[in-house]
């Protein structure tokens, strides 16, 4: 690993999510801070909530490989992988345009072809985490033993790639940041969780869209958080009881955020609400139905899609937080959201802060943020192409 990592110049860490956060989390953001190595950090990775100021975590990732021509530019020459598959459907798929063998989904431009990354997958678990079968080496340590034994330092040329993730990743986090503020972007709901999550808390996210969004938005400059969430299969069973476990586990209060779904789903996991000593704060971004689906081309077969799919109910939330005696908000907007999940932390004991959004609404935000990082990348690329190669 040290001669491999010792002769890459463009080297990158793809930390997915890990079933030991605090301590995978940790040896990745030590190691990539030691050698200089950029860092695709998943939110369920323990890597991505690392703090303000960081250096090394590349927070826009999902977004910035949105844009074909950044995914060539970005190509890296070593690829090193810890922890399960990661979130991002763009991420997949600039990996395999990365990767030996990989297919790529639309041909780069000539003059951006690069040659294929030489791939690592560091795991000790007993499944093997390469479902692409793109890995040159599978190293079977944990990357909490292996990573900090990697000799190395940093370098100009590392450091001018590091510098070059940079430059693209503030141009992806400001039109991010513009397409926050186009009203009903569930996105922002769930960023204005995060925010209003106290420092070092513990926030849960859920399958579904919950989780999606944090990728696509989720800041170290919001401050640490530790991450949480129940990827296994996706399900969106169980994220209640989840969530309130690992609020009885923890010793700082703990904010979820989940899809209206997702709550029906697990409704009487709020039995448990009833334990006084527990503190948690579910933000349910209420949008009558599974908003994912809104993302797949499956939206435009109607009569069979809105049944089927997006399988809106029609209930009131609020008689399910009657009926298990949680105190039950509502934000309108996520500056509500924001101040509303930091007086319920406040206030202690189990609450239920709902967000009404539109399906359909959310969907047209999201091709709005993509619109936008696409026309900033775009805009960019002129200016940059002839001098931003390290
Ligand atoms: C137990 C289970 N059943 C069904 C699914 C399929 N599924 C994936 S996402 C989704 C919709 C989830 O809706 P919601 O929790 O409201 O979140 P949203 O999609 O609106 O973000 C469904 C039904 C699943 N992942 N797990």
């Amino acid at each position: 690993m040290s001669s491999l990592v010792g002769g890459a110049a463009r080297p990158l860490l793809i930390a997915g999510p890990s079933s030991d956060p605090d301590t995978d989390g940790s040896a990745v953001l030590e190691f990539a801070h030691r050698l200089g190595v950029p860092v695709l950090a998943d939110p369920l990775s323990g890597a991505r909530f690392a703090g303000p100021g960081d250096d090394v975590v590349v927070s826009t990732y999902a977004a910035l490989l949105w844009h074909t021509e950044t995914v060539a530019r970005l190509a890296p020459d070593l690829i090193i992988r810890t922890g399960r598959t990661f979130t991002s459907a763009s991420l997949e798929r600039a990996l395999l345009r990365w990767s030996k063998g990989g297919q790529a989904d639309a041909a780069p431009p000539a003059d951006e072809e690069s040659s294929p990354a030489t791939q690592v997958v560091v795991d000790s678990g007993s499944v093997r985490k390469d479902h692409l079968n793109l890995a040159d080496w599978y190293v079977e340590h944990a990357p909490s033993h292996l990573l900090p034994r990697v000799e190395g330092e940093r370098t100009a040329d590392r450091e001018a790639w590091l510098a070059l993730w940079r430059t693209y990743g503030r141009l992806a986090r400001e039109a991010l940041n513009d397409s926050l503020t186009i009203p009903g972007h569930e996105a922002a709901f769930v960023a204005a969780a995060v925010r209003g999550a106290p420092e070092g808390g513990t926030l849960f996210v859920s399958n579904s869209m919950p989780v999606r969004d944090l990728d696509l938005v989720g800041d170290p400059e919001w401050g640490r958080r530790r991450i949480l969430g129940n990827r296994g299969a996706s399900g969106i069973d169980g994220i209640v009881s989840t969530a309130l476990g690992a609020a009885a586990a923890a010793d700082e209060p703990l904010v979820a955020v989940l899809g209206d779904l997702a709550l029906l789903h697990d409704t009487n996991g709020l039995l448990r609400a009833r334990d006084k000593d527990l503190n948690a704060v579910l933000v349910v971004i209420d949008n009558d139905g599974g908003g994912i689906f809104h993302m797949l081309p499956i939206r435009s077969f109607e009569p069979a899609f809105t049944p089927y799919f997006a399988t809106p109910h029609g209930l009131d939330l609020a008689g399910a937080a009657r009926l298990y005696e949680v105190p039950f908000h509502e934000a309108a907007v996520p500056e509500d959201l924001e101040l509303g999940v930091t007086r319920a932390v406040e206030a202690g004991g189990v609450h239920i802060i709902r967000c009404r959004t539109d399906r359909q609404r959310n969907q047209e935000a999201h091709e709005s943020s993509r619109a936008l990082v696409t026309a900033r990348l775009d805009a960019v690329k002129n200016e940059t192409e002839d001098t931003d190669r390290p």
